[in-house]
């Protein structure tokens, strides 16, 4: 039988082993490539699906399950656009979103043209036509210095700063943005939806 310090040691070697693993990780940019998360834009949780459809069948609340199987292909389907989109379709759909987050409030890709890794970013109602900005992100972390495209939803505008806490250059999308521009693109920060 292994001693309690025998096995304390196996342990020690275990963790050395998973820590050179992720310095790895880090030293390579593209391993986090094609992963398709949430982001709830009120507790800043970010949750990880296995595809980009059960990314969109999560972040709105079960109400589109048939998302295209690639984010590519969902920017441009406009049907899938119009449904993300849409309003709840009952007074249930609606408590489940406020509840929930389930309003789709933009998403943002790692690289141009729609590709790579892509975070959804959820919010409880859609943004008002009120000049204000409605939701915030004010620190992207994992995300920092990724972002090359983007699609505003949920009667969003999407603004992105290329530091946190909405300092440094801004510049703000309101229709799906195959490239953010040289000046933002792997800059962006944090966010805010307006
Ligand atoms: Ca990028
Ligand atoms: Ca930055």
């Amino acid at each position: 039988m292994l001693s309690a310090r025998r096995t304390a040691i196996i342990v020690a070697s275990l963790s050395m082993a998973l820590a050179g693993t992720a310095a790895t990780a880090q030293a390579t940019p593209k391993a986090k490539a094609g992963s398709h998360c949430t982001a709830d834009l009120s507790t800043h949780k970010t949750r990880c699906y296995g595809s980009f459809r059960e990314v969109i069948a999560a972040a709105t609340g079960g109400r589109v399950t048939d998302a295209p199987a690639t984010p590519q292909q969902a920017a441009k389907d406009k049907k899938f656009l119009a449904e993300l989109n849409a309003p709840a379709n009952s007074a249930a759909q609606t408590r489940t979103a406020l509840a929930q987050n389930t309003v789709v409030g933009g998403i943002l890709y790692e690289d141009w043209n729609y590709g790579g890794s892509s975070l959804t970013l959820t919010i409880p109602s859609a943004c008002k036509d009120d000049g204000q900005w409605d939701w915030g992100y004010n620190n992207l972390d994992d995300w920092n210095d990724r972002v090359s495209s983007v699609i505003p939803a949920g009667n969003c505008y999407v603004a992105l700063y290329s530091d946190i806490y909405y300092n440094g250059t801004q510049q703000q999308y309101n229709t799906s943005t195959p490239y953010v521009g040289d000046a933002m693109n792997d800059r962006a920060s944090s966010v805010k939806l307006l």
